[in-house]
C-alpha cells in the first residue's frame, strides 16, 4: 500500500515471489511517491528491495499479476454456468455428506473429485437469522475430514476446526441458532494436513443467511434468475484431466491455469436486461482475483464477507484473496443483447462472458440505499491494542509470532462478548514478502485501520478474512459471541497447512 511507483527492471524478483498471494481489495491506488519515507527513497536508490511487498514489486511492473505466475486460460464461453442446488431443511435439519465421485468437467471425461451431497462442490445452505438449525454432517470419504463453517457465528464445538475430525463413516450433528444477519458465507474441510487437498478436489459449499430486513430491500434475490453465486477456483489438470494435487502443489499456494466457476470450465452466464446480483467467493487455494468488466464500466458492491455495506459502493474493479467474498450488482439493462460484455481479471483474461437476453424477473431495485447500519464506534476506536500478531515467512517457514501451529497450544484467550483490538503486522522478508489473507473463525470483525488509515470504503463492513500486504499493519476489532477454541490463520491453504495458524480460546 505504501510504495507506489514504477520501475520496470524487477521481473526476476517477481517471478521468485512465485505462487504467493498479492493483490488485495484496495481499490483506490495510485502511483504516488509523496507518501514514501526517506528510508524508502534511499532503499529505492540503492535498489534494496528488502522492504517491498510482492504487491509493490508487481505494481512496479505496471500490473499486479506476477504473484499469480501461471496465467489463466480465457473462457471460451461454451458451457452455461452450473448452479449449485439449494439445500432445503427438513424440520430444521440440513443433511450434508462429504463424498467422493467423478465429475464430467470436460466432455466425455470422468475426473475424480470430492463434493458435498454430490460429486463436486456442494449445495447452497439457506438459513435465516433467528432460526434453530442442525447441520447433520456425514463423512463418506475414505479419509478423515471436518466440516468448517467459514464466517458463521457458531459455538466453538461446532466450528469444525482441526479438533473436530470425523473418521470415515462418522456422523455429527451441529446445532446452533443463527445469530447473524444476511450474508454469503461458505463451508469447507479443515483437517490438519489435508485441508488444501480436500478443497482442491472439490469440497466447498455456500451458506446464505437471510434476515427480515434483507427481504425488504428489493435486491435481486431470485436464485438462478437474477441472483447468482460464483465460486472461483483455479485448477491444474494433468494429461488425463485429473486433479493431481501432489503434482500441482506449491508450498506458497497451489495455483492452476484452468478456472472453474461453480465447477464449470469455460463458463458463460445468461442474464436478463436488468440488475443482476453476483455473490463472489474466492474459493481458490491461493490465487487472487481482481475482477472487472471488459467494457471498463462500473458496478456496485453491496456486501462484504459478512453482510451488506451501508450503501452500494461504485467500483471499477474489485480484488478478492482466498476466503473473501463480495456481492456486486451489475446493471445489464443498459446493454443490448449483442453487447460484448465479460467478467475479466487483472491480466485481462476473460473469466466469464455474459449472454444477455430479455429481462427475466420482476424485481426493480431502483434505488438502493440504507442497506445496513454497520458502524465503528468511538469506543472501539479508543480501545488499546491487546493482541499483537506478526505474520512472517514463506513456503514451509511460515509463522505467526515466530511459532507454527500446535494443536495442543492455546495462543491467546479472550472473554466471550468482549471486544479486543488485534493488531496484525505482516513482516516483510528479504524477498519482499507476500500478502496473507488473514482469517479468524467463529466471528465477523471490523477493520479499524490499515497502516493507521481508514480502510477503503468497500471494506467498511463485516469481514472474516482480510488481505494484509507485506509491511502492512492492520487493526481489527474482534468480538466472539460464543465460547470455544477458534483458529486464526492465513487462508492460503498451503500456508495454513504449513503452520501459519494459531488458536484463541474464548471463555
Ligand atoms: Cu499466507
Amino acid at each position: 500500500m505504501k510504495l507506489k511507483f514504477l520501475i520496470t527492471s524487477l521481473l526476476v524478483s517477481s517471478v521468485i515471489i512465485g505462487g504467493c498471494s498479492a493483490s488485495s481489495s484496495k481499490s483506490d491506488e495510485t502511483m504516488d511517491h509523496s507518501k514514501m519515507t526517506k528510508e524508502e527513497m534511499s532503499n529505492m536508490e540503492g535498489m534494496d528491495h528488502s522492504n517491498m511487498s510482492g504487491k509493490n514489486m508487481e505494481t512496479m511492473n505496471g500490473h499486479e499479476s506476477h504473484t499469480n505466475p501461471l496465467a489463466l486460460n480465457h473462457s471460451t464461453g461454451e458451457n452455461e454456468l452450473a448452479l449449485p442446488p439449494l439445500l432445503e431443511a427438513k424440520d430444521g435439519i440440513f443433511t450434508i455428506t462429504a463424498q467422493q465421485g467423478t465429475s464430467e468437467i470436460f466432455k466425455g471425461i470422468n475426473t475424480e473429485t470430492y463434493g458435498y451431497n454430490g460429486s463436486y462442490l456442494g449445495p447452497v445452505i439457506k438459513i435465516n437469522e433467528g432460526q434453530k438449525v442442525t447441520f447433520k454432517t456425514n463423512n463418506q470419504l475414505s479419509e478423515p475430514t471436518t466440516f468448517h463453517w467459514h464466517g458463521v457465528d457458531i459455538p466453538g464445538e461446532g466450528d469444525g476446526g482441526p479438533h473436530h475430525l470425523l473418521q470415515p463413516g462418522d456422523t455429527k450433528n451441529v446445532k446452533f441458532t443463527v445469530k447473524q444477519g444476511a450474508s454469503t458465507l461458505w463451508f469447507h474441510p479443515h483437517p490438519v494436513g489435508a485441508t488444501a487437498e480436500q478443497v482442491y478436489k472439490g469440497l466447498a459449499g455456500l451458506i446464505y443467511v437471510e434476515d427480515e430486513h434483507s427481504k425488504k430491500l428489493g435486491l435481486p434475490s431470485e436464485y438462478g434468475v437474477n441472483d447468482f453465486p460464483l465460486v472461483f477456483q483455479d485448477r491444474k489438470f494433468d494429461d488425463n484431466k485429473q486433479l493431481n494435487f501432489k503434482a500441482a502443489m506449491n508450498e506458497d499456494g497451489t495455483i492452476g491455469d484452468t478456472l472453474l466457476i461453480n465447477g464449470t470450465v469455460n463458463p458463460k452466464l445468461t442474464v436478463g436486461k436488468e440488475k443482476v446480483r453476483l455473490r463472489l467467493l474466492n474459493g481458490s487455494n491461493a490465487r487472487n482475483y481482481t475482477f472487472k468488466l471488459n467494457t471498463g464500466d462500473s458496478f456496485q458492491q453491496i456486501a462484504t464477507d459478512g453482510g451488506f455495506l451501508n450503501k452500494p459502493i461504485s467500483m471499477n474493479e474489485l480484488s478478492l484473496t482466498p476466503g473473501e467474498r463480495a456481492e456486486i450488482i451489475i446493471d445489464f439493462s443498459k446493454y443490448n443483447k449483442s453487447t460484448d460484455i465479460s467478467l475479466m481479471n487483472e491480466e485481462d483474461i476473460k473469466l466469464m462472458p455474459f449472454n444477455i437476453v430479455d429481462k427475466k424477473s420482476e424485481t426493480s431495485s431502483d434505488s438502493l440505499k440504507n442497506l445496513n447500519n454497520y458502524v465503528v464506534t468511538d469506543e472501539e476506536r479508543k480501545l488499546p491494542v491487546s493482541k499483537k500478531l506478526e505474520l512472517f515467512g514463506m513456503g514451509k517457514m511460515v509463522t505467526i509470532n515466530n511459532k507454527q501451529f500446535d494443536m495442543n497450544r492455546i495462543d491467546f484467550t479472550q472473554k466471550q462478548g468482549e471486544t479486543e483490538i488485534w493488531e496484525i503486522y505482516n513482516k516483510p522478508d528479504m524477498m519482499g514478502g507476500m500478502t496473507h489473507p488473514f482469517h479468524i473463525h467463529g466471528t465477523q470483525f471490523k477493520i479499524l485501520s490499515i497502516d493507521g488509515k481508514e480502510p477503503p470504503t468497500n471494506e467498511y463492513g463485516w469481514k472474516d478474512t482480510v488481505a494484509i500486504d507485506a509491511g502492512e499493519t492492520v487493526r481489527l476489532a474482534v468480538k466472539f459471541n460464543n465460547k470455544g477454541i477458534y483458529m486464526f490463520h492465513c487462508h492460503i491453504l498451503e500456508h495454513e497447512e504449513n503452520g501459519m495458524m494459531g488458536q484463541v480460546k474464548v471463555e
